[in-house]
């Protein structure tokens, strides 16, 4: 096997096993934004992406896929369960959100997650080419960067942190504190969304292993010597073209139109498109909502709110919880205030297709995006790149990352339900000059920030690091 100059590694391979057209199964890219951002680089320069298939308990060969060379790691069921659904989504994963669910510390998931990194760091490593580039991605990973560098000194080492990094009183919990710091250190760069998680990591390092920080950059140990890492913000973004076109296609604005006729045509449509996650602040958005209606100052005849709610990490026992909270939550709001012709709320436990989230975008006059805590969230820039019309409210929250730069939303504190009502109350409200200023303004943004801005720059302090 050729050795590849870029190599990227991620928890999932970007590909789906699904049946094909004479009921085979085949393997189809899975269209999310990493591979977007990543794909046109990786033909070019010889790449290689180190990931898991998804399925447990299978051993696949290295296969191409979408042009792209995949490289697929094995995990047993035992350690989806304890690398995966454990450590990653129910250990960091809460504890790096500002513990908004009860992280849960096992010393047995800390063991398959070393392990599990381990086998990701030696799959990388036998595949970078002399002097080659590692771009490692997020959390469930965080041990690959320094593993990789043990086995593979020549090469340069990138990782990008996909979620929030906690403040230090927080972090402090974690039993494996310092070893997660030496592991993220082994890289030459590292990224995060906010200039606030760079600021945390870079506390987290000065405070734990007593290492020289200056400005951005650490003094790290190496050998005999000291080499330099860099830790900042890359805030991530969307590839704005495929939301461009398919904002402007025929069917795709008719399909809006029809979902307005099949809601009852009311005054305003309210969105929110969301993984099923407690992070994502959807039971506050239906409370308020829901105190709204019950207030009179909004009625069913006028609005209806469109929950997209796409499933996620079913396994693990808070989000089972989460699930039933939310339904019950939405049954009684709409048990409350439903009439024959309207509904409160029309929820989707469901996975859309990409057009028909684009027709639900341009159907919205409001999206709410509520986050407690979110590292970007690409659905505030994705429902901004698809408003070609300069119309429509972004009603957004101030625990994303995505708040730093969308400046023109309608900014909300989520805790504060009253503040919530207020926010949803000036968005539905808000007349279509205001509604235009704001929508030229956060669009100019996204679109002039895109996923490929995104790379570049990362790859950019990548070689200049590696540089010095
Ligand atoms: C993590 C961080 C950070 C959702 N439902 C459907 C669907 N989606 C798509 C959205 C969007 C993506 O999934 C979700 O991205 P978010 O950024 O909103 O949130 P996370 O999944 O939590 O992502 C986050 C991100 O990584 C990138 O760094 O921004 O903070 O938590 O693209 O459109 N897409 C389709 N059907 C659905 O039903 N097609």
């Amino acid at each position: 096997m050729t050795a590849a100059d870029f190599v990227v590694v991620a928890n999932r391979l970007p590909v789906d096993r699904v049946e094909g057209p004479d009921g085979e199964e085949i393997w189809r890219t899975s269209p999310g934004g990493l591979v977007a951002a990543l794909e046109p680089m990786m033909r070019n320069v010889n790449g290689a992406w180190v990931g898991w298939a998804g399925q447990a308990d299978v051993e696949l060969e290295p296969f191409e896929a979408g042009g792209i060379r995949l490289i697929p790691v094995a995990l047993s069921a035992e350690e989806v369960a304890e690398y995966y659904e454990g450590f990653a989504n129910d250990t960091i994963w809460p504890l790096y959100h500002d513990v908004i669910a009860p992280p849960q510390y096992h010393r047995e998931w800390w063991d398959a997650y070393v392990t599990v990194n381990r086998r990701f760091a030696e799959a990388a490593a036998a595949t970078a080419a002399p002097e080659g580039t590692v771009w490692v991605h997020d959390y469930q990973l965080q041990l690959v960067p320094q593993m990789v560098r043990e086995l593979r000194p020549d090469v340069t080492i990138g990782y990008f942190h996909h979620i929030p990094f906690p403040a230090h009183g927080l972090y402090a919990q974690l039993p494996w504190r310092d070893q997660v710091l030496r592991g993220l250190l082994g890289a030459d760069v590292i990224g995060f969304q906010r200039a606030q998680d760079a600021t945390y990591f870079l506390t987290a390092v000065r405070r734990r292993l007593r290492y020289e920080v200056k400005g951005a950059h650490v003094s790290v140990p190496d050998g005999d010597g000291v080499r330099t890492a860099m830790a900042r913000a890359f805030p991530i973004s969307i590839d704005t073209t495929p939301y461009l076109e398919l904002a402007a296609r025929e069917d795709v604005r008719a399909r809006a139109a029809e979902i307005r006729a099949s809601l009852g045509n009311p005054k305003r449509i309210l969105l929110g498109v969301d993984r099923l996650d407690y992070t994502k602040g959807i039971r506050h958005r239906i409370k308020a909502y829901g105190e709204l209606l019950a207030e009179g100052r909004l009625k069913v005849e006028d609005v209806t709110l469109v929950q997209v709610a796409s499933p996620s990490r079913e396994r693990v026992d808070a989000y089972v919880h989460l699930r039933d909270e939310i339904e019950l939550a939405v049954s009684r709001i709409n048990g409350d205030t439903d009439t024959m012709g309207h509904s409160a709320i029309r929820y989707l436990h469901q996975g859309f297709p990409r057009e028909e989230m684009v027709a639900l975008y341009l159907a919205a006059d409001v999206m709410l995006v509520t986050a407690l805590r979110d590292g970007m969230n690409l659905v505030a820039k994705e429902y901004v790149a698809t408003r070609v019309d300069d119309r429509g409210v972004l009603v957004l929250s101030e625990f994303t990352g995505a708040a730093d730069e969308l400046r023109q939303a309608v900014r909300v504190n989520p805790h504060d339900i009253e503040g919530l009502k207020d926010a949803i109350m000036t968005a539905v409200e808000m007349t279509p000059t205001e509604q235009g200023r704001r929508m030229r303004s956060l669009r100019r943004r996204v679109l002039d920030n895109d996923v490929d801005a995104w790379s570049s720059s990362f790859l950019a302090a990548l070689s200049e690091v590696r540089g010095r």
